[in-house]
């Protein structure tokens, strides 16, 4: 290990950690493509790892049914006091949760192989970058973090003998009895489950859950929790935002960067295929947006991750070519379904549905079973470099250059399908007022509405108040550089309960349009909620889509929107003092404007 490890504090801490968790053994990564395969046919020996027939280098993998999704109930932002945390996270002192923490560890890696992950989020050695090192006790996530994050012994290397890192502590919380047989998905039961950060120190503590963003800790804990933190401190952002490059006919490029909550469509734009002729996007990144202001002014954005961890229910050659077309090899499938030939199925993906399969949890699965056979929350693990339409310059450190910024959410009613914000002080009381209807990228209830701030609801590691003032704080320094806001709501339904919008490629038609209103080429109506697109200003051409459908997409109801106040009022007023005085008085406009429409 002294060898590999030159770096005292991580030297150090791999010590502490191994006399804690007590591992039968250390192995530290670094990450190739040997190591991948070394893992990868440890785990098809033990029956974890199913290979797949029919796409090169591809594994299944099948969670805990109680293991599926992320646990906010269970995570915690641990300041040293509450106000810090704020309303919007869980918060336990830190001393309290180490301590209940420090018990869980004791001995939580007896059986079992500890890794040592050294990642980059973003490129390696990028300024903009940060170095991170996970120490885990599952090979799943060895493999997985391989294609999210940049795993290399340059990182090491890069750290030298004192650089510094963001230490990333994660177990599945199953310690095994000498001969006692593993599981295929250890993990610990709910109540035993800690997703915690400690924002202050820059520290990640996770317990208990193998799944996604409760145990990949580069992603939602370190680059959105800490890196959000981190940004606030440092005068930048940390966003859960996609980034796109739209160009135009003549050749104009634009930057897009979108926050839209778990499973409500950042995949889908980032790599939607425009259906109006002329126009071509490429993606960045699909869930994360690290963004700075540069030397000319403007704000520019990096992905700091390395591959997508998406939803597969619903992805198909009909809604996400080219998602389909990234999952050709070299992929990871998470709580799919099996088909009999060895491929993977999921509800929504193209053609017949298969006469049989083995569904999730292993089961047989026939079209007549009564339950899905791949669970809402199934994932795919793939690299980002494998999109066909990957933008040449998605790994370029000093990012690109945004010109919208695009809030929205999933609103069966009432929310229009888009609508520009006045200013970047009514776009920051858009943002601050999003809700959305909850869905199954987190265990709970699904179809909840509830408001999701930026869609950062389950993401901001510190107080949402100061959250938002870091948004003024931001457009102040923009000034007339910050990017212009834009709402949308692809999921607005009809009485009948279909959805009235087209969606995935025709996304592209109101994407145009505020490009549009970027150049200023077009013109649009003031309403008490925004700025409406004026009668044929949306390109629709080709689209058969009838005109009360339309005009029920745009439709603005005052008596609904009215109904909102008291909810809206009810989620401001848990920040109390936090709350910045110039959301109070966006709050005040937007009654006003919808008391003048009586
Ligand atoms: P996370 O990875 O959880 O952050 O999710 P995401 O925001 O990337 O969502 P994703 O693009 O994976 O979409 C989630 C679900 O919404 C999928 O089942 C999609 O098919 C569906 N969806 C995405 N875009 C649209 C759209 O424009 N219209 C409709 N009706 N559904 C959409
Ligand atoms: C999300 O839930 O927003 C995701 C999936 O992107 S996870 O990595 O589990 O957070
Ligand atoms: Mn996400």
């Amino acid at each position: 290990m002294k060898d590999t490890v030159k770096n005292e504090k991580l030297n150090k801490w791999i010590r502490e950690v191994a006399d804690l968790c007590t591992p039968d053994d250390v192995y530290i990564c670094n990450g190739s493509k040997d190591e991948y395969r070394l893992m990868i046919d440890k785990l098809i020996k033990s029956g974890i790892a199913i290979p797949l027939t029919k796409r090169p280098n591809s594994f299944l993998f099948r969670s805990d049914p109680s293991d599926v999704a992320r646990v906010e109930d269970n995570t915690y932002i641990s300041t040293s006091s509450r106000e810090e945390a704020g309303p919007t996270n869980n918060w336990i002192a830190p001393g309290d949760l180490k301590k209940t923490m420090m018990d869980l560890y004791k001995g939580c890696m007896r059986g079992r192989t500890m890794y040592v992950i050294p990642f980059s989020m973003g490129p390696i050695g990028s300024p903009i970058s940060k170095i991170g090192i996970e120490i885990s006790d599952s090979p799943y996530v060895v493999v997985n973090m391989h294609i999210m994050t940049r795993v290399s012994s340059r990182v090491l290397e890069l750290l030298g003998t004192d650089g510094d890192f963001i230490p990333c502590l994660h177990s599945v919380g199953a310690p095994l009895a000498p001969g006692q047989k593993d599981t295929k998905w250890p993990c610990a039961p709910i109540e035993k489950k800690y997703i915690s950060h400690f924002p202050e120190e820059n520290l990640i503590w996770s317990y208990g859950s193998g799944y996604g963003g409760n145990a990949l800790l580069g992603k939602k804990c370190l680059a959105l929790r800490i890196a959000s933190a981190m940004a606030r401190r440092e005068g930048w952002m940390a966003e859960h935002m996609l980034i796109l490059r739209l160009t135009n006919p003549e050749g104009k490029q634009y930057h897009i960067a979108a926050a839209f909550p778990s499973a409500c469509g950042k995949t889908n734009l980032a790599m939607m295929q425009p259906s109006i002729a002329g126009w071509k996007c490429e993606c960045i990144g699909d869930d994360i947006a690290w963004m700075k202001v540069g030397a000319d002014g403007r704000l520019y954005a990096i992905n700091p991750e390395n591959g997508f961890f998406g939803v597969a229910p619903g992805t198909s050659y009909s809604t996400n070519p080219m998602a389909m077309d990234t999952l050709k090899e070299n992929v990871i499938f998470t709580n799919c379904a099996l088909t009999d030939d060895g491929d993977v199925w999921w509800e929504g993906k193209d053609g017949d549905e298969p006469a049989h399969a083995i569904d999730w949890k292993g089961k047989d699965w026939t079209p007549e079973s009564p339950t899905d056979a791949a669970h809402a929350n199934a994932r795919f693990t793939a690299p980002a470099s494998q999109c066909p339409v990957i933008c040449k310059d998605w790994e370029k450190p000093e990012g690109v250059p945004i010109d919208i910024f695009i809030f929205g959410g999933r609103r069966t009613g009432v929310v229009p399908l888009v609508y520009e914000a006045f200013d970047w002080e009514h776009g920051v009381f858009l943002g601050a007022t999003a809700a959305s209807e909850t869905t199954a990228a987190n265990i709970g209830a699904v179809g909840n509405l509830r408001r999701d701030p930026f869609a950062m609801k389950p993401f901001c590691g510190y107080n949402m108040g100061d959250y938002f003032k870091h948004w003024f704080d931001m457009g102040d320094k923009l000034g007339s550089k910050a990017p212009r806001v834009f709402y949308v709501n692809w999921f607005r339904k009809s009485q009948d309960g279909k959805f009235l919008w087209p969606g995935f490629s025709d996304n592209s038609r109101v994407l145009k349009w505020m490009c549009e209103r970027v150049d200023g080429r077009v013109g649009a109506h003031k309403t008490p909620i925004g700025l409406l697109p004026n009668e044929g200003d949306l390109d629709l051409s080709g689209l058969h889509l009838s005109a009360d459908s339309m005009k029920e997409l745009m439709s603005i109801d005052l008596t609904a929107w009215k109904a909102e106040i008291p909810d809206i009022e009810k989620h401001f007023s848990t920040f109390g003092k936090r709350m910045p005085e110039r959301l109070k008085k966006q709050f005040q406009r937007f009654i006003d404007a919808l008391g003048k429409h009586v």
